[in-house]
């Protein structure tokens, strides 16, 4: 059975974005694949985390997991942190990535904007331990969306490097799993931008944890334009954000956005968000309470974290041993 390996960073705000985009697939991913889930904390503090409010995240980002139905005795899961394996062999692939390819990054010069000086040298050094992430546990399959596709060719050419510079066949080439259509959801307040964690407006997105009264407000609010819904999909065209609201609702409903149009073409925005709120609820309620009722249930998660780190140990820790041969580290 091929191995994959996923990661979702524990930065606050996770949204339906993050549900649709990810979460939700790998609840499919893991009758077909050994599967390793990781909270990415390491990945989280190369931008500022408070504390108190990094442990709650990784308690939530873990709780939204499992009350999805990730299920954390078939699969591991675990939060990154608790794995040294990881930051260990970032630190070897920091030494076989070429500066260059790191300059290429397009996720860092977004990330870092105008004031890439005072960017920390994590976030430059990101698809790094993005690569460690995989090829500790040897991982030869990952889940990727379109953002994350330039990161996994690095993944691929620094498993490359590392075979051609010690003429070894260690590290497999990675191979990235295409979802069927990927579900991108966009901002609730513009079409054009991605429903994103740190988006400065909490309209923009809607929370795993908002309840039944915010979920239809976001939606209420939600941006669209005068015209009623199209028709057909060539009618979506110029048109963002009905885009995104009809994609949105054909995912949660598991149909087709051309099954969407044949039911609302015509119709006005007002209907349409009204239902969308309902499948919204439908769909959200059951793993939100769930998830309430794990988050406060500090023991069983980080329990779970525990133990799905001690697997996930048992794995890397021998790769990594293998790595330190290879490289000429001595073994007292
Ligand atoms: N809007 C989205 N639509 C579909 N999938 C999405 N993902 C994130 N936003 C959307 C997917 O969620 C997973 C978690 O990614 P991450 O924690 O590494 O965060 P991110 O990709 O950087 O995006 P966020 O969650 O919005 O955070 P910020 O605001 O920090 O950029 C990934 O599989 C991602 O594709």
């Amino acid at each position: 059975m091929s191995r994959i390996f996923s990661g979702i960073q524990p930065t606050g705000n996770l949204h339906l974005g993050n549900y649709l985009g990810a979460i939700r697939n790998w609840v499919s991913l893991q009758n077909d694949y050994e599967c390793i889930f990781c909270v990415v904390d390491l990945h989280a503090i190369t931008v500022w985390q408070d504390p108190a409010e990094l442990r709650a995240n990784t308690r939530e980002v873990a709780a939204a997991m499992i009350a999805s139905g990730v299920d954390p005795k078939k699969n591991i899961l675990f939060n990154q942190s608790q794995n040294p394996s990881h930051s260990e062999l970032a630190w070897i692939f920091n030494c076989v990535a070429r500066l260059g390819w790191l300059n290429r990054m397009t996720q860092f010069k977004e990330k870092a904007g105008k004031h890439k000086e005072n960017a920390s040298i994590g976030l430059f050094a990101y698809p790094n331990l993005m690569a460690a992430d995989i090829l500790a546990y040897r991982a030869t399959h990952v889940p990727v969306g379109e953002d994350q596709k330039q990161h996994l060719e690095l993944a691929r050419d620094i498993a490359q490097k590392f075979n051609n510079d010690f003429g070894v066949d260690f590290f497999p080439i990675i191979e990235p799993v295409i979802m069927g259509e990927a579900t991108r959801v966009m901002s609730l307040r513009d079409g054009s931008a991605k429903m994103s964690k740190s988006d400065p407006s909490d309209n923009s997105r809607i929370n795993m944890v908002d309840d039944v009264d915010t979920i239809v407000k976001k939606i209420r609010k939600a941006k669209t334009d005068p015209e009623p819904l199209p028709t057909s999909k060539e009618g979506l065209e110029g048109r963002p954000e009905a885009a995104n609201l009809m994609s949105i609702f054909a995912a949660l409903s598991d149909c087709t956005v051309e099954d969407v149009i044949t039911r609302y073409g015509d119709q006005q925005f007002s209907v349409f968000k009204q239902d969308l709120a309902d499948v919204a609820v439908e769909n959200l309620s059951p793993i939100q309470n769930e998830m309430r009722r794990l988050v406060d249930d500090h023991d069983y998660v980080d329990g779970i974290l525990r133990e799905g780190a001690g697997r996930a140990r048992a794995i890397t820790e021998p790769i990594i041993r293998e790595v330190h041969d290879v490289i000429g580290f001595l073994r007292a």
